[in-house]
């Protein structure tokens, strides 16, 4: 089997339910966040599984890329690689998977329970707090088995959750290398403001093998303050994004930042090392189409690399991820419409 575009993140149940400002401030959780759990968060689990709003959705920010980049490309186009428990969340996840045909290769853990992440709905507002379990144990010799490896060997692209940095950044790196010295396309998205803040290091150990970063304008925020680039403006961080150290110079790399409903940034470097600068207009979704914000980012890297995959132009494949993430906010959770819709094609 040949998938096109191989995925690597966390796999995680979202237990989402709708929540206030105080209960958020109760557990020193910001409006719009996400974080891995301290002992002090462990009841809002509970809380969650037994308020009425309660929802579990199939979540983990990489597996709602993959999921959504397959919704959209032909038959056995992603697969994805991730840990689970052998439970019940991870049967959810599997039929997830299934209603979409997301091929996926879990490593299993026998003892361990599937990771989970409490999505806090508050309005227009999500707030993630994640207890990764059995993701937690993902190692990268589950990559190198020969029949996961031959996947990788035959895939053109790839897209690796940020959050995974938390987790193995061996293997971020084993997929980095392969994808550079095969000149292929390597994807990484930043995926939340903790991950530039405290996990610096791993982070810039896998940047130079990315010709696609993807992240929002908190993760921005967050690289540019752990980088000594505060008094940077955005255009100036994604240029200095862009012109970092690269492994495979055969190509450039794009920065992208989303900035919710201002207009999403683009720069590429060129040949000549010149930086490309482009701002691409957000079209607004009405207010009272929004369902929730949870996972409207992975939406959007899903559009972007479903496009990249079938190759597409730049300006298209941001196209094509910000109307699948408007379509995704319209849906509860991370999740994609059914019966299916099809990319209309580019409004401007
Ligand atoms: C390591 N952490 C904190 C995480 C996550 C995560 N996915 C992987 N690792 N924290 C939250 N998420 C997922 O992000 C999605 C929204 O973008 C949630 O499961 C949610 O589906």
């Amino acid at each position: 089997m040949v998938y096109k575009l191989v995925c690597l993140g966390n796999p995680l149940l979202d237990i989402q339910f709708d929540v206030t400002k105080e209960y958020l401030d109760k557990y020193e959780l910001k409006e719009n966040d996400a974080i891995l759990v301290e002992e002090k968060h462990m009841p809002i689990f509970d809380d969650g599984l037994k308020d009425p709003s309660v929802k579990l959705v199939a979540g983990g920010a990489a597996q709602n890329t993959a999921r959504g980049a397959q919704y959209l490309l032909p038959e056995n186009s992603v697969v994805y690689f991730g840990s689970v428990g052998n439970d019940k969340y991870a049967e959810k996840l599997h039929e997830a998977n299934k209603s979409v045909g997301l091929a996926t290769r879990y490593q299993v853990q026998p003892d361990i329970g599937t990771g989970k992440c409490a999505a806090l709905i508050n309005g227009p507002n999500r707030s993630l707090a994640t207890d990764l379990g059995a993701a937690n144990h993902f190692k990268p010799s589950h990559l190198q088995k020969p029949e996961n490896w031959e996947l990788v060997e035959k895939a053109s692209f790839f897209y690796i959750g940020g959050f995974h940095l938390t987790v193995s950044p061996e293997a971020i790196i084993l997929l980095g290398k392969h994808a550079a010295e095969n000149n292929k396309d390597f994807v990484i998205n930043f995926s939340a403001p903790f991950i530039a803040q405290f996990f610096k290091d791993p982070l810039d150990q896998v940047v130079p093998y990315a010709d696609y970063i993807i992240c929002n304008e908190s993760e921005a925020a967050a690289y540019a303050e752990s980088h000594d680039l505060k008094d940077k403006s955005l255009v100036e961080v994604a240029t200095y994004i862009a012109k970092l150290p690269k492994v495979n110079s055969k190509k450039p790399r794009t920065v992208i930042f989303t900035q919710g409903l201002d207009p999403t940034l683009v720069v590429r470097v060129d040949a000549q090392g010149e930086a490309q600068i482009s701002e691409i207009v957000v079209h607004p979704l009405a207010a009272d189409k929004v369902v929730d914000t949870n996972g409207a980012g992975d939406a959007f890297a899903a559009g972007f690399v479903a496009g990249l995959v079938e190759g597409k132009d730049l300006f298209e494949n941001i196209d094509i991820g910000q109307w699948l993430a408007a379509e995704s906010i319209q849906q509860v959770g991370p999740s994609y419409p059914f019966p299916k819709k099809t990319y209309p094609g580019k409004k401007n």
